[in-house]
Formats: C-alpha cells, sequence, structure tokens
C-alpha cells in the first residue's frame, strides 16, 4: 500500500496521504507528496490539484520519532522546501482537511493556496508541548494570514481550535458540508476555470493595525507564569516579532534558527520523552492490547465524600451513569449536592449551560444500599484508609455485584491484594488511585494486582482514556509509584529542616528547579495530620530514626495541620504565607534532641539529597517490577506531582545529567551524613548496574 494515493479525477489531481497512523511527514511522506507534486506538473491535462488525507485526519505533523536523527528529520525534501514548492506551484493547489491537521500538518496545508475542510475537524499548531516551534513556516504564515494574536494563542498553548473559527480569521478558505473530497475537487476546478489567484503568503503583510502598542510586552506577561522555565515559547514570541518586520524569505530563516535552537534542548529531548511515555504507558508487558474489554455501562462509587465526588464526575462528564452509595443518606444527599454545585460553578463561568448541568446531574443516582449494585459494571470505593473498612465494604460488593463486575480500590496506601483476598473474584480486583482533585487532576494510578484479569486491566485503561485520563500502571507496594517515590523526597527535606534549612529555603530551592511548589508549602496545603496519620501505619519502618519527620510529627501533635489550621510549616494570614521562628525553634529543639548539628545547607544540597533519592527509589521500583519502564515513573511524576514538565520526570532528568553524577552524589551523602547516610543513602542497584553499564533509565527493561 502507498503511503501517497496519486489519481486524476476530471483534470484534477488528487493526492491522497495515507501514512497511517497519523500521516506523520517523515521523508518518505514528504518525498512521496514531491514525486507526486512533480507528476502533476508534469502532467498538461491537470488543471489544479487537492491534497487530503485517508487516514482519520489530515495530518498529525511531522514525524516526531525523527527528531532523534535530525540529518532525517532534516534531509531533502524538508517540510519547508515541500511547503515552497506547493506555493509556487504554478496551478491552484486546495488542501481537503478532515479531523485534524496539527502542527506540520497544518503548515502543510499553508503552502496551498486554497484551504477547505469538514465542519468539525480542527486545526493547531502543538509544537510548543514537544519543546520546539512550528518550523514549516507556521510562525511566518499564520500570522499573516489570521493575525499575531491568534497565531500566538494557537503557538504559544499548543491547542487546536475549530475550523470555524479558523475560517473567520481566514486559515481556512471554505467548510464543506458534503463529501469532502468531492467539494475540493469541485473548489479546485472552479479555481483553475476562474484563473484565480495562485496567493501565497509572499505577497501578504502581517496586519499590525489593531495591534496595541506593548503588545508584545503584555504578551510575554501574559503567558510567564505558565512558560516559566520553558525555553520554546520565547523563541516563539520571537519568531512573530521577526514576521512583522522581515519579508517571509528572511523570515523563514529567522524562523528555521530558532526552531534548530529549540530542538536541540534538553527540554525538547524532556516534552517529546513524555509524549511517546504517554504512549508507552498504555502498553503493558505480556498483556495483549487487543485482549477483548469488558462492557462498562454503568459506574458505582462508594463513598460520598470529596474523593467519591471528584471521580463520579469523570464518569458523568464522560456520559457514564453513576450511582453512588454512602450508608449515611445524609452525607449521600450532601456528596450529591456538591456535585451539582461544581457544575454549577462551571455554569457560572460560561463552561456549561444550565440544560447540560441538568443533563450531567441526570445520570447520578444515590443510594444507601448494596442491594441496589447489582445492575453495575465496575464499581470503585473511595471510603476510609482502614483496611478493616475496606474489607467490609469489598465482601458486600462479593456479595451483591454481577459476574464481570470490576471492582476498584481508590486506596493510595493500602496492600490491594489483601482487599482483593477477602473477595471470591480477585481476578476482578484492582486499584484506581486517582489524585485530589479528581475531576481535575489527569493521572490515575492503576494498580495491577497479583490475579487482576488481563480483560479487567486492558478494560480500565481504555476506560482511563475515555474519561480523558493519562493511566500509568503500576504493582503493588506501599504508596505504589507515586507516593513511593515521594517518601524519600518528604523525608529527606523533613530531615533537612533539622539539619539546619528552613522551609523557605527549601521551597524556594524546589521552585528554583522547577517544582510548581514545594515540599513545605505542599505539605502545609494537604494538610500534616495527613501525612502523621499515614506515618502511624508505618511505625515499624521508621523506628530506626527518631527524626523521621520527626518536625512534621510534632506540628501534627500540636495541631498546626497548616493551611486548614492557619499554622503548620508556615504561618498563614488569609492567603499570605510567612516564615514562623516556632517553627525554626521547634527544630532547633528537636535537632538537639537528637544530637543532629546544625549547619548551613546551600540549595544544591537540598535539591540533590530530595530528587535523587527520589529517583533512587524510582531505580528499586523498576528493579521490583512495579512500574513498567522509567517513563511511566516520569509520566506519573509530570502529570501528579508537579515535577517540571521541561525536564521530563525525575527518570529523565537522571538519563539527562548521567546516572553517574546521581550515584556520585548519593555514595557522597552516604559517607558525609554518618550513621543518617549509612542508614538511608544505600544506591539501588539498578542504579549501580546501569552506571556501571553506561546505560540510561530509559534501556532498563523490566523482566515480564
Ligand atoms: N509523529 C510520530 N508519531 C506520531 C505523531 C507524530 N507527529 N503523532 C502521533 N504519533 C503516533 C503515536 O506515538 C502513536 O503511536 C500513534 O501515532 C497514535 O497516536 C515542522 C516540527 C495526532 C491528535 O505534536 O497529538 O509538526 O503508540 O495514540 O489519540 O512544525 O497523536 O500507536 O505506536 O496519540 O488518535 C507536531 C502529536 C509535530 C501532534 C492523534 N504534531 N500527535 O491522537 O492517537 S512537530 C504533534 C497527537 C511538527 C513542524 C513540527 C496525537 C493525534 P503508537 P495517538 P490519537
Amino acid at each position: 500500500m502507498s503511503i501517497v494515493n496519486y489519481e486524476v479525477r476530471d483534470n484534477i489531481a488528487i493526492i491522497t496521504l495515507n501514512s497511517p497512523p497519523v500521516n506523520g511527514l517523515g521523508h518518505p511522506l514528504r518525498t512521496a507528496i514531491v514525486d507526486s507534486l512533480d507528476n502533476a506538473a508534469a502532467d498538461d491535462s491537470v488543471k489544479a490539484v487537492v491534497i487530503a488525507s485517508a487516514q482519520k485526519i489530515f495530518c498529525g505533523g511531522a514525524d516526531i520519532s525523527e527528531f532523534s536523527n535530525p540529518k532525517l528529520a532534516m534531509a531533502e525534501p524538508h517540510l519547508p522546501g515541500v511547503i515552497a514548492k506547493m506555493e509556487t506551484f504554478d496551478k491552484p493547489i486546495v488542501a481537503a482537511i478532515n479531523g485534524m491537521a496539527l502542527g506540520g500538518g497544518l503548515e502543510l496545508t499553508l503552502g496551498a493556496h486554497y484551504r477547505i475542510a469538514e465542519p468539525k475537524a480542527k486545526v493547531g499548531l502543538p509544537e510548543v508541548n514537544l519543546g520546539i516551534l512550528p518550523g514549516g513556516g507556521g510562525t511566518q504564515r499564520v500570522p499573516r494570514l489570521a493575525g499575531v494574536e491568534l497565531a500566538l494563542q494557537m503557538m504559544t498553548s499548543g491547542a487546536p481550535i475549530p475550523v470555524a473559527k479558523a475560517h473567520k480569521a481566514g486559515l481556512i478558505d471554505r467548510i464543506s458540508e458534503g463529501n469532502l473530497i468531492d467539494d475540493a475537487v469541485e473548489y479546485a476546478a472552479e479555481l483553475a476555470d476562474n484563473g484565480a489567484e495562485l496567493r501565497n503568503c509572499h505577497s501578504i503583510e502581517v496586519d499590525t493595525s489593531n495591534l496595541p502598542e506593548n503588545f508584545f510586552i503584555e504578551f510575554r506577561q501574559s503567558i510567564a507564569r505558565k512558560s516559566r522555565g520553558f525555553y520554546a515559547p520565547e523563541r516563539i514570541v520571537q519568531c512573530v516579532e521577526a514576521a512583522l518586520e522581515l519579508p517571509l524569505a528572511d523570515g523563514l530563516k529567522r524562523e528555521q534558527q530558532l526552531f534548530s535552537e529549540c530542538l536541540a534542548t534538553p527540554q525538547a529531548r524532556a516534552q517529546q520523552h513524555l509524549f511517546f511515555a504517554e504512549r508507552a504507558a498504555t502498553k503493558v508487558p505480556g498483556v495483549d492490547p487487543k485482549t477483548p474489554t469488558r462492557d462498562v455501562k454503568k459506574v458505582a462509587i462508594i463513598g460520598s465524600g470529596t474523593m467519591g465526588g471528584g471521580i463520579a464526575m469523570n464518569f458523568m462528564n464522560a456520559g457514564i451513569p453513576v450511582v453512588m452509595l454512602d450508608l449515611n443518606g445524609e452525607a449521600l444527599g450532601k456528596g450529591i449536592a456538591v456535585i451539582r454545585k461544581n457544575y454549577e460553578i462551571s455554569a457560572k463561568k460560561g463552561r456549561l449551560t444550565a440544560e447540560k448541568v441538568e443533563h450531567l446531574m441526570s445520570l447520578l443516582s444515590g443510594t444507601t444500599s448494596y442491594d441496589d449494585l447489582g445492575d453495575v459494571d465496575l464499581v470503585i470505593e473511595a471510603v476510609f484508609e482502614k483496611m478493616a473498612v475496606k474489607h467490609a465494604v469489598f465482601k458486600e460488593l462479593d456479595r451483591v455485584c454481577k459476574t464481570g463486575c470490576i471492582l476498584a480500590s481508590n486506596t493510595s496506601t493500602l496492600n490491594i491484594d489483601e482487599i482483593a483476598a477477602v473477595t471470591s473474584r480477585p481476578q476482578d480486583v484492582l486499584g484506581l488511585h486517582f489524585f485530589s482533585p479528581a475531576n481535575v487532576m489527569r493521572l490515575l494510578e492503576i494498580v495491577r494486582c497479583e490475579k487482576t484479569a488481563d480483560d479487567a486491566l486492558v478494560t480500565c485503561i481504555k476506560l482511563a482514556q475515555a474519561i480523558r485520563k493519562v493511566p500509568v500502571i503500576v504493582g503493588v507496594c506501599f504508596g505504589f509509584v507515586g507516593n513511593r517515590m515521594l517518601e524519600p523526597y518528604s523525608r529527606e527535606g523533613m530531615r533537612l529542616l533539622l539539619e539546619g534549612a528552613t522551609p523557605t529555603q527549601i521551597d524556594k530551592a524546589l521552585y528554583g528547579f522547577g517544582f510548581a511548589m514545594g515540599l513545605c508549602a505542599m505539605g502545609d496545603m494537604a494538610g500534616l495530620d495527613v501525612g502523621y496519620f499515614v506515618r502511624e501505619s508505618r511505625r515499624e519502618f521508621i523506628e530506626h530514626d527518631k527524626s523521621y519527620c520527626a518536625l512534621g510529627d510534632k506540628l501534627a501533635e500540636l495541631g498546626r495541620y497548616g493551611q486548614k489550621t492557619a499554622r503548620g510549616l508556615y504561618l498563614y494570614e488569609g492567603r499570605e504565607q510567612k516564615e514562623d521562628p516556632e517553627v525554626i525553634e521547634l527544630a532547633t529543639q528537636i535537632a538537639a534532641d537528637l544530637d543532629i548539628e546544625r549547619r548551613e545547607i546551600s540549595d544544591q544540597e537540598i535539591v540533590e539529597r530530595m530528587v535523587f533519592m527520589m529517583i533512587n527509589e524510582g531505580a528499586l521500583i523498576l528493579e521490583e517490577g512495579k512500574a513498567n519502564r522509567s517513563s511511566d515513573c516520569d509520566l506519573i511524576y509530570g502529570n501528579g506531582y508537579g515535577f517540571p514538565w521541561w525536564r521530563g520526570g525525575p527518570m529523565q532528568y537522571a538519563d539527562e545529567i548521567g546516572l553517574e553524577s546521581v550515584l556520585n552524589a548519593i555514595n557522597k551523602y552516604r559517607s558525609e551524613l554518618g550513621e543518617y547516610g549509612e542508614m538511608w543513602f544505600k544506591p539501588a542497584p539498578v542504579l549501580e548496574q546501569l552506571v556501571a553499564s553506561g546505560k540510561k533509565f530509559r534501556q532498563y527493561k523490566i523482566s515480564v
């Protein structure tokens, strides 16, 4: 099967891209397009050309997998060359857009003289999500065709826009209400017969008449917070500034220069790593992704609290009916009311209509009786984090749920194999660990238990994608992957407070590294009582280290839980956060009691001890097979813990700086920190093995 089909119909050459899955504009496809254009040029019977797609989308852009081989990515005919050939073609070219035209896919259409699209299609320039910028002329042509503001919004957000908006802005010339290809052929013939102008952007200048005087200063300010630490957004703005100042040919050169700069950054590697990580995460070694899935037409949520309500909204938003169970009728009523209130707030912000709110609420029912759960296909329990409570719930579910119903726990700390063991159907039991707020956070850890059936697992993977989550499969261990890697990170942070660092210093060092929020602020937000409660169940694990979270325990015992009590690791006056001398005094006192010498701590030590021990835990997790690949750990940290996205996750960051530097630092602290170092700074064997073999985490394959 050719990756480009070429046919001539009524003197119109139709070039149909057919390179599954997304017509990625790799070297082979670019070459085939040029060959087809040459055929059309040489055929005197051809009076115009249509470029279309046989795939479900027009084109997903450049072939990202080529980026690791820049020679191939820029091999002739490179994309700018193909587009230049189109815009100087001496017969009208019409691009027929179906589904989506993204990145280089949209840029390819801008080389055509005219564009027609189906009504539901979308166009976008998502390159910024890959740490780069539109390198096929998008930064120069879109401002000329659609204006500076829309161009910058599309390129710095990376979000696609509906063709109706693109049509209104001048990016698209026609919307096809019938058969797209037929309409495109008709349009092309009309253009040829009417001698229509062979439009291209060389003759168009950017319209700045409505541009406010300080537009670029204000635009940079408007994206400053979101683009903190990222390299590409600023270069995108510089490209658009060039579009205002330079003729197209020179602007394209400037774009190429800045594109190459972005492509060479570790950030681009990191963000492309996460792009492929999200797709790899759904592939489970030893499990056929084509395993037939179970039907999930109705979902039950056990527990009407914050988590239960948030989880329920995910399914309601996807149009899946939900029955919420709470044995306490009053709590159930409150839980349902909170869900309605959340939707009404969205309606007030114009994100939902009143009718949509009613429709969504019509998908939700409530009950106080397990006997009403006989027809559900999936149950997710979100009840109190006590094993006895979970056991009681799963025994009831085992009693009332139909055969094949998947029984999931949202627990974040308990052993789900032990939960499965109280049922007669362990093959139907797994974990679905949502992150709060459950209706907002995209990360979903799917906990595969010892006996979880493959079809139950694959069903939940596909269901997770259907409710717009990022599913990552993890194994049963304390904290699974996310919270387990967070444990040494938190332990080191709390220990550093005893050794002389302050909450402000720790949080500033981590913010400077790129975290959205530092450990201390995060602890105060989540509640120091939560951590205290979790540690209660693990006292035996930490009894050998009296300093383990000693300050956190002390603050919790004093009722200083953080934001909710206006005092925790910081003092809070309204939303304002302040250092609290009392906390420093408490830390000093505990250090004295434990013979911990206080000293000046560098930011580098803070970041290395916290982040490298998180990485070390990730290595142990890989060794135990609790994650299928290192990029799964990265996906969890990028989506659930505010790890800087432009660093690609903890394991990618380690690969980027070199595993040897991580190992050397761990060994350094092991020797420098005396008994404490000996106790906690044990390098993971996998880390030592990879350093010895000169390999990276991304090359580590778990044994199936
Ligand atoms: N290159 C290579 N592979 C790609 C790809 C791409 N552009 N897009 C998708 N794939 C693979 C993906 O890895 C997966 O592979 C399969 O296709 C299905 O993808 C010069 C330089 C298009 C909206 O950033 O957003 O153009 O796992 O599961 O849910 O200016 O893919 O099956 O082996 O995501 O239907 C800019 C990225 C590139 C778009 C389809 N374009 N892709 O979503 O399928 S840079 C993008 C997507 C560029 C130019 C610059 C989505 C999609 P596998 P999928 P989907």
